[in-house]
């Protein structure tokens, strides 16, 4: 496993909801390195670019009224397979299907709001660290 970079962003109900803290700790814990970080809205913009592969589908426009919803927490963290280690700290994409454990089984409740986002693989890393941090 390499060196890598990845994009996460604690989402509005994250903030809101008051597991900043918690999560960067976990991030902490787990080894890896808060590269940059940043409290602030996603533009209209951002968030059409980020969930680009989704136009279409019935919960897009909620998704994207949801991540504009309200402050997000922005990072970029680093470490040994960094990509992979964030995913598998944040859990399923529904909390219901979340480990306890994960952040979304942790602090999850529903679907459209699964507190963080994290990229899938590397080039998504590149690309989503590009579109948050120009
Ligand atoms: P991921 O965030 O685990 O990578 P994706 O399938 O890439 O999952 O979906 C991106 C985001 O879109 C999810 O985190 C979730 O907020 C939202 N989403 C995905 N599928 C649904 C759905 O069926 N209903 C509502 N929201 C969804």
């Amino acid at each position: 496993m390499s060196e890598q970079k990845t994009y996460t962003m604690i989402k509005p109900d994250g903030v809101r909801n008051g597991h900043v803290g918690e999560i960067v700790n976990r991030f902490e814990r787990a080894g890896l390195t808060i590269e940059r970080m940043e409290l602030g809205m996603v533009t209209l913009a951002q968030a059409q670019a980020n969930y680009a592969e989704h136009e279409g589908k019935p919960f897009y426009d909620g998704l994207i009224a949801y991540i504009t919803s309200g402050p997000v927490v922005k990072m970029v963290v680093s470490g040994e397979g960094a990509v992979a280690k964030v995913r598998t700290l944040m859990g399923a994409t529904n909390p219901a299907d979340a480990a306890p454990g994960t952040i979304r089984g942790d602090f999850g409740l529903i679907m459209d709001e699964n507190v963080i986002h994290g990229s899938d693989s590397p080039a998504s890393a590149e690309r989503e660290i590009g579109i948050f941090f120009n």
